[in-house]
């Protein structure tokens, strides 16, 4: 079985990886010259562990070769980015521009699957689309929506051992998606329709951001009525059917910040939870801008001199160096903004250094600041022993237990 995966990203090398390993003859396409030109070398060009090592054998063996153009395969898979446009509208453009690339290789027998996150219809549109062109492949060709749900940090265990929700736009598309993601997946494949598979992806994220968006609410609450959140949480889920997330800075990456408005753009009307925890989520940050603002000027009038500040994090969740939607970087760039770098020592553990910003390492930063404030509950930050003399503003749990 030859197969043609569409995008070499966050999701596609993996899974293009994955499938040449378990001997699966894999063509990866990407329109980066560069991207390409690295997977050929048998190297990575994202962080994740346990791919590098993955990416050298399948290329060495042969099973895996990058290409700018796809080529003549039996089972073709469209993993590229699915953003979203001015007014939160997503933009289907790059399944689009996929799915046009390999029309003309489709033959019968042959097997289409999106994993891209995609509204509702996506799949049932692309195959409008596809058979607009190739009306002969009507009936004679699978088309399915399985969407991926690994969890960035963890892929390779999760890529073979999650369960997946498999839809086609017929029972027999179904089938054949099935029985490619047998090869691969240990975990059970769940049959539906496209449509519902489209949704389930939405969902889960969606749910995701609406249990984060309701931690955060309770953050801001307790902050008013002067109460730990992070004990109040602890309690409420000794509960056996409470199971509250953690509050934090924000929701950042390109996955649980996006996804909802893929649903909220779609049906307004309806989606009223989804749209606030959005709201909320968004707001999280700069609430957290004004907090510190505040505690500066506090310490100001106190002391009688403006403090110096360590602002601790930049990654969009703990112990990544990813820092694509960080509501942390967004709190930076505020802060920076207001108070023209003076005295700001900025700390990121995960990576060395940055276009934009001057990294101090986080024992310098937390050393030389008045102020520490956590933006990312980092490893390294919950290891340091806390000093009596400072002001700590804890955004994400560092000093819970
Ligand atoms: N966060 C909180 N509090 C929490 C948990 C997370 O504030 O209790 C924040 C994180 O700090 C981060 C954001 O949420 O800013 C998202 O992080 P995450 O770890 O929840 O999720 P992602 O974006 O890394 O991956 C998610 C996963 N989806 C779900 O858990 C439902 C993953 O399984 C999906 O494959 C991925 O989105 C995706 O690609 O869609």
């Amino acid at each position: 079985m030859k197969v043609c995966f569409i995008g070499l990203g966050y999701i596609g090398l993996p899974t293009a990886v994955v499938s040449a390993s378990r001997g699966l003859t894999v063509i990866g396409v990407d329109i980066d010259e560069e991207i390409v030109n690295t997977v050929n070398q048998g190297k990575i060009h994202i962080v994740e562990p346990g791919l590098g090592e993955l990416t050298k054998s399948v290329v060495e063996s042969g099973n895996l070769t990058a290409s700018l153009k796809p080529e003549l395969s039996d089972v073709y898979l469209v993993v590229v980015p699915t953003p979203f446009k001015g007014n939160h509208e997503p933009d289907i453009s790059y399944v689009e521009a996929a799915t046009v690339s390999i029309i003309d290789l489709l033959k019968e027998g042959d097997t289409y699957i999106i994993e891209s996150t995609s509204p509702i219809g996506t799949t049932e549109r692309m195959a409008e689309l596809i058979f607009s062109l190739r009306p002969e492949l009507h009936n004679k060709i699978n088309i399915a929506y399985c969407p991926e749900r690994v969890l960035p940090g963890n892929v390779i265990f999760e890529l073979e051992n999650n369960d997946r929700v498999i839809g086609g736009i017929d029972e027999k598309s179904t089938d054949a998606a099935i029985e490619f993601y047998t090869k691969f997946v240990r975990g059970k494949l769940h049959r539906t329709n496209a449509r519902t598979a489209e949704m389930v992806k939405l969902t889960e994220n969606s749910s995701r951001d609406v249990q984060i968006a309701f931690a955060n609410e309770l953050s801001i609450i307790c902050n008013s009525a002067g109460i730990n959140v992070w004990e109040l949480i602890e309690l409420a889920n000794k509960h056996p059917r409470v199971n509250i997330l953690w509050p934090g800075c924000g929701v950042g990456g390109h996955c649980i910040a996006v996804d909802p408005y893929f649903i909220t753009s779609h049906f307004p009307e309806e989606s009223k939870i989804i749209a606030k925890a959005r709201e909320i989520n968004n707001y999280k940050p700069l609430w957290c801008v004004e907090q510190t603002k505040n505690a500066m000027l506090k310490f100001e009038l106190e002391n009688g001199r403006k403090p110096s500040i360590a602002l601790m994090g930049l990654a969009f969740k703990p112990n990544i160096d990813d820092l694509r939607e960080s509501p942390a970087k967004y709190i930076v760039e505020l802060l920076l903004q207001e108070l023209n770098d003076r005295d700001v020592y900025i700390a990121e553990p995960n990576i060395s250094n940055h276009i934009r910003f001057k990294l101090t390492s986080y024992e310098e930063a937390y050393k030389n600041a008045d102020i520490v404030v956590f933006l990312v509950a980092h490893k390294e930050f919950k290891a340091i022993k806390q000093a009596k003399d400072k002001v700590l503003l804890d955004f994400c749990g560092i000093l819970k237990n």
